[in-house]
C-alpha cells in the first residue's frame, strides 16, 4: 500500500512521529519527546486541510465584528513590532487524542482521526495578548464571542467567549520556541488558547470577529461536540461544546513497551487542560498505587513531567497512571462513551513485556 501524500511542509519520519493515516495529521511519538517542550521537527501537526502557503507582504489580520467598535487590520510588522509581545509555555492537545484507546477500552472503534497518544505538545509561543489586539478596535460591553477565522482551504473557524478570549494566556502566536511559526503550525499567526481543546487555536488567521450574540459554526456545533448519554447540547449543535481539557498522562515508552529487567527510572508527562498538574500516582500490575516524582514546576495550561523508578521483574506487565489537578480532578477509571470519541481521561493503563532476549 502506498503513503498517503503528505499536505504538511515539514520532514515527517517515522523516527520522529506517528503518521495517523490521513496525510494530514501526525502524532508526536510519546518515545521522542526530550525536555520541557516539544522540538517543531516533532510536535504534533492536526490539520483539516494541507498547509497553506501565505505571503506575509499581502496578509494583514482583519478584526471587526458587531461588538468591534471601529474595525482594523494589523500587518505582519505591526504584529510583530507595535504591540507588547509576551511569551508562554503551553501545551496543545487534540481533543481527539487517545481516540484510538477509548475504542480499545469500549469494545467499539470511533470514527475520525485514528489517534494514538501522540495529540499533545509543548511549546514556548510569542506573540501579542488577544486583548490587547481587540483593545485596539474598541470592544463592546455587551461582546459575547470572538470568532476566529482561518485563510486555509477548509475554512477552519471557531469561536471564544469573550472571557476565554480576553485571558492573559489567549494569545496571538507568529513564533514557537523562539522560531517564526512554522507554516505547518499556523504561519504567519495562530491563536493558542490555553488549556482548551486543540480546535480552538486556530491556525492561519486570518479575521477575527467580536460578537454581541453566540456563534455557532460548524466546530461547536457538529464536531468538537460530546455527543450521547449525560451530554447536554448546550447551544443549536449536536451536544455540549468542548472546551478546556481533562486530565492525562502518558508513558514515554512505546505501546507496547518492551524493556530488559531490573533497576530503572520510568518517565511520563502528565497534562491538565487549564489547571497544572498537582499528582501522579502509579501501579505496576494490581499492586498499591505510589506517589511518582514531578520533575518539573506546576504551570497551568503546560504538561508535567514526572519518573519513578522500577525494578523491573521479566514477565508481562501492566503500568497504570492515574494523575491529578490543582482542583482535585483525578482520572477516572473510565470515560463514559460520546459519539465522536474525544476527551478521553481514563487511569492510562501501558502494557510493558520486560523481557532479557534481545
Ligand atoms: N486553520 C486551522 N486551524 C486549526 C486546525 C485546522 O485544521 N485548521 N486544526 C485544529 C486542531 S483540531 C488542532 S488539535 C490544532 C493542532 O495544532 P498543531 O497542528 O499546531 O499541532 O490546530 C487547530 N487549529
Ligand atoms: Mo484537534
Amino acid at each position: 500500500m502506498g503513503a498517503t501524500e503528505s499536505g504538511v511542509v515539514k520532514p515527517v519520519s517515522s523516527d520522529l512521529m506517528e503518521d495517523a493515516g490521513t496525510g494530514l495529521d501526525y502524532g508526536t511519538r510519546p518515545d521522542r519527546m526530550p525536555g520541557m517542550l516539544t522540538p517543531v521537527d516533532r510536535f504534533f501537526v492536526r490539520s483539516h486541510s494541507p498547509t497553506p502557503s501565505i505571503d506575509v507582504a499581502g496578509w494583514a489580520l482583519h478584526i471587526g465584528g458587531d461588538a468591534a467598535g471601529k474595525p482594523a487590520s494589523v500587518g505582519y510588522d505591526e504584529l510583530c513590532h507595535r504591540f507588547p509581545q509576551v511569551s508562554i509555555e503551553r501545551t496543545l492537545e487534540c481533543a481527539g487524542n487517545r481516540r484510538v484507546l477509548f475504542g480499545e477500552e469500549l469494545g467499539t472503534t470511533f470514527d475520525g482521526t485514528q489517534w494514538g497518544r501522540g495529540a499533545i505538545s509543548s511549546a514556548e509561543w510569542t506573540g501579542v495578548r488577544l486583548r490587547d489586539l481587540l483593545a485596539g478596535v474598541g470592544v463592546a460591553a455587551d461582546a459575547v464571542d470572538v470568532l476566529a477565522v482561518s485563510l486555509d482551504s477548509a475554512g477552519a473557524r471557531r469561536p471564544l467567549p469573550i472571557a476565554k478570549a480576553m485571558a492573559d494566556d489567549t494569545i496571538v502566536a507568529t513564533a514557537m520556541n523562539g522560531e517564526t511559526l512554522p507554516p505547518d503550525h499556523g504561519f504567519p499567526a495562530r491563536l493558542v488558547v490555553s488549556g482548551w481543546l486543540g480546535a480552538a487555536s486556530i491556525k492561519w488567521l486570518g479575521r477575527l470577529e467580536v460578537s454581541r450574540e453566540r456563534i455557532f459554526v460548524p466546530w461547536n456545533t457538529d464536531d468538537y461536540v460530546l455527543i450521547g448519554p449525560g451530554h447536554e447540547a448546550d447551544g443549536p449543535g449536536r451536544g455540549s461544546v468542548i472546551t478546556a481539557l481533562g486530565v492525562s498522562s502518558l508513558i514515554e515508552l512505546p505501546w507496547p513497551a518492551r524493556l530488559s529487567p531490573g533497576p530503572q527510572v520510568i518517565r511520563g508527562r502528565a497534562f491538565a487542560g487549564e489547571n497544572s498538574v498537582a499528582a501522579v500516582d502509579y501501579r505496576v500490575d494490581g499492586g498499591p498505587w505510589h506517589a511518582a516524582d514531578i520533575t518539573s514546576a506546576a504551570t497551568p495550561g503546560l504538561w508535567a513531567r514526572w519518573e519513578f523508578a522500577w525494578n523491573a521483574e521479566p514477565g508481562d506487565h501492566v503500568i497504570s497512571v492515574r494523575a491529578a489537578d490543582s482542583s482535585n480532578n483525578v482520572q477516572p477509571e473510565h470515560t463514559s462513551f460520546n459519539e465522536l470519541g474525544y476527551m478521553h481521561e481514563s487511569v492510562l493503563q501501558h502494557p510493558v513485556h520486560v523481557s532479557s532476549a534481545p
